[in-house]
């Protein structure tokens, strides 16, 4: 078995999903290669890295934070990776257990997927496995994994719209909970993904309904959002527009996941161009967004130089109208019963009247990535010769990072800790601008 494993090399036999029963079938059988154990043994080390890194989060957040900081003072971005790190420990170790049952199936002569044995092909007996068992665990992981990847995105914007509008985040404690509802939703949501698997219609009519729930939350986080814009005296730097591109790109593909939340517009719609739309929007392109306001905000904190403005306005205008020239045809598209993923002829002549459009997407695709180099050519030429900051604080921010040195040693503060005295968002209170986290609460201080 083991120098078959490593002779027998080639791509994974399965799409991303690593569905069985073709990723289940093993050595024995005609076509399965090797890269599918690759597949699986490297998905099993990223989730116990997944892990482990999680653990460190939680227990730092939870355990590590300076004197008075209260969790009620800690910044949105903080709860964020908490509540992220919480999603990752819970749902990771199901698609591990998926995957370890799955490479039991393939080496090992167990059937916990395969309905047959197959035997250089042919099947030969009912073990009376199951393939939709492996869809279940497999969602368990794969639907909390959209926010794991989104939430961070939704803390990094939370803060940078707080700054550069300097005011409050409005409702942060509803930011707070509504994250936590989000995080509970996560769990009870799954097979909203299974709807064409012949689920039984009223287990499936449940899964809508809690699927449709999570509008709620995301509603109040957006609704937040828009309010702390509100008549702020806002700054337009780049990374403020890509928080102010993400709330859109949110919105628009939010909406369309109540189409696709609903099992019945979604049996039409399922793997067709329109899931490709709502996808890429709701939280391919939205957690870029989030990447890159992040980066374009605490790229200061990291070289003591800004990253330069025009460059940064032409890559977030360039991406945000690419991003919608390019997915949002897609839903067109769907609605005509494009499927996604096929390649071939037949599809290229049933579908003739979208060559204009598919062309139209090509040529956007390839500007939208010229601008990702672009951006990429910013970093590194700014973090020599972008222009140096003036101060540990060019934005002005209330929270703890912007007291610590550019470059940071051990422990972040080279002399003492500091304390905390406020929550992080004191902008425009008492008629000053903005007022430390270190600064203690005067006498006649207004409290928030
Ligand atoms: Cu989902």
């Amino acid at each position: 078995m083991l120098a078959s494993l490593f002779i027998q090399t080639g791509p994974a036999s399965g799409g991303w999903t690593i569905y069985p029963p073709l990723s289940a079938l093993g050595q024995a059988s005609e076509g399965s290669k090797a890269g599918m154990d690759y597949w699986i043994i490297g998905m099993a080390l990223f989730i116990i890295s997944q892990l482990l890194g999680g653990l460190n989060y939680i227990a730092t957040v939870l355990n590590m934070r300076t004197k008075g900081m209260s969790m009620t003072r800690v910044p949105l971005t903080i709860w964020a990776l908490l509540f992220t790190a919480i999603l990752g420990v819970l749902s990771f170790p199901v698609l591990l257990s998926g995957v370890v049952l799955l490479m039991f199936d393939r080496h090992l002569g167990t059937s916990f997927y395969l309905s047959d044995i197959y035997i250089a092909g042919q099947a030969l007996a009912n073990e009376g496995g199951s393939a939709i068992l492996f869809q279940h665990l497999f969602w368990f992981l794969g639907h909390p994994e959209v926010y794991i990847i989104i939430l961070p995105t939704m803390g990094i914007v939370s803060e940078v719209m707080s700054v550069n509008a300097r005011k409050p985040i409005f409702g942060y404690m509803a930011m707070v909970f509504s994250m936590f509802a989000i995080c509970v939703l996560a769990f009870l949501v799954w097979a909203h993904h299974m709807f064409v698997t012949g689920l039984n219609p009223f287990l499936g009519s449940v899964f809508v309904l809690l699927t449709l729930l999570i509008a709620v939350p995301s509603a109040i986080k957006v609704f937040n959002w828009l309010t702390t814009l509100w008549r702020g005296n806002i700054r337009f730097t780049p990374a403020m527009l890509f928080a102010i591109g993400f709330v859109s790109l949110f919105i628009s593909g939010g909406l369309t996941g109540i189409f696709l939340g609903n099992s019945t517009i979604d049996i039409h719609l399922h793997d067709t161009m329109f899931v490709i739309a709502h996808f890429h929007i709701v939280m391919g392109v939205s957690a870029f967004f989030g990447m890159f306001c992040g980066i374009y905000h605490w790229f200061p904190k990291m070289y003591g130089r800004y990253m330069n403005n025009t460059l940064g306005y032409i890559h977030f205008w360039v991406t945000l109208i690419g991003a919608y020239l390019i997915f949002w045809p897609m839903h067109y598209q769907g609605f005509a019963g494009m499927p996604r993923r096929y390649l071939d002829k037949s599809s290229w002549v049933s579908f003739s009247q979208f060559h204009g459009l598919d062309a139209m997407i090509t040529v956007v695709t390839v500007l939208v990535f010229a601008v990702q180099l672009m951006f990429v050519f910013n970093y590194f030429y700014s973090m020599y010769k972008g222009r140096r900051v003036r101060s540990l604080n060019p934005w002005g921010a209330t929270t703890l990072e912007w007291t610590t040195p550019i470059r940071p040693g051990h422990g972040n503060w080279d002399g003492e800790i500091p304390e905390v005295h406020r929550w992080a968002y004191d902008y425009g209170k008492d008629g000053r601008d903005f007022i430390p986290q270190t600064e203690p609460i005067g006498e006649k201080e207004s409290s928030h």
